[in-house]
């Protein structure tokens, strides 16, 4: 798909699975250093087609910093792939963003204005890129346009460091539809209200949508379309899970983002 991911308007994926959350046998990797055990991982979501990683290694009792510099140096040296580079903790975010390689994406910035004061000066300094999340100081708005006024807020503050839109990526925020039952469709407004008003790009926790439901993949799939078609950029989502990649695969395909069905005749030509 080079052509289009050069472009830029092809929605593109990032992995989701370097990441301890609910995963026991990641946690343990965790603990014990098993760095072979999270590269794999990286190499398998490469392999299966994330364009972007993110990463994770935020567990109570680690030495966050020390874990995400580690992490970040081997991906880098086994993978070309862009990693996001995903923490709250301050000094776990400078460390990577110091020893990155290239061009660091920052998962995340709030609305709030403590966080805003933290990671601004670095997003400057390292000259990276932002996943601005849509909450502040009080919470997740339950509205669209809530939503949409504190991504504005997040663009101005941005701007008065000097970091350009195009350097911003917002997040509207998904929530799971069993303890949200107006979930997708608030964030799915959201969405198409940010890109007609900012034109920034835009990412979703794709997976997020499903806590708590049997059959996960068939919710997280059907969100994933509805997502891309209201103009998501960059979906954070399993690329192991066929149900998503048969989605992804199918849409690019629909869209003529994949000339002739060319990747898509590839994938599956003999089913
Ligand atoms: N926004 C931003 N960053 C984020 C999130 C977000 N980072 C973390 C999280 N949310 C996105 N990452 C995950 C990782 C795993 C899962 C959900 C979100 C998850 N995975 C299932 C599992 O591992 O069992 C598998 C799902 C499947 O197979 O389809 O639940 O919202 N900026």
């Amino acid at each position: 798909y080079g052509q289009a991911a050069v472009l830029g308007d092809m929605p593109l994926i990032i992995g989701e699975r370097i990441n301890p959350t609910g995963k026991k046998r990641f946690k343990q990797a965790l603990k014990e250093k098993d760095i072979d055990y999270i590269l794999k991982e990286g190499i398998r979501q490469q392999e299966q087609g994330a364009h972007i990683l993110d990463v994770n290694v935020g567990l109570p009792d680690i030495d966050e910093p020390a874990m995400m510099e580690e992490v970040i140096t081997e991906l880098q040296g086994i993978t070309s792939l862009p990693l996001q580079i995903d923490t709250v903790d301050a000094k776990a975010m400078e460390r990577a963003m110091r020893i990155y390689n290239g061009k660091p994406m920052v998962n995340s910035v709030s609305g709030k204005q403590e966080s805003m004061d933290m990671v601004f000066p670095l997003v400057k300094k390292y000259g990276g890129v932002v996943i601005g999340l849509a909450l502040d100081e009080g919470g997740i708005p339950e509205t669209a346009e809530g939503r949409v006024e504190i991504a504005g807020k997040i663009i101005k503050e941005a701007e008065k460091y000097g970091i350009e839109r195009k350097d911003i990526i917002i997040d509207v925020l998904t929530m799971t539809i069993s303890s949200e039952p107006e979930g997708a469709r608030i964030v799915l407004e959201a969405l198409e209200k940010v890109r007609r008003r900012y034109g920034v790009k835009t990412v979703l926790g794709v997976s997020n949508i499903s806590f708590g439901l049997p059959y996960r993949p068939a919710v997280n799939s059907t969100f994933y379309a509805l997502a891309m078609q209201k103009g998501l950029t960059a979906g954070i989502i399993n690329p192991g899970s066929e149900e998503m990649m048969k989605v992804y695969r199918s849409y690019l395909a629909l869209m003529n983002f994949d000339k002739n069905c060319e990747a898509y005749i590839r994938a599956y030509a003999d089913q």
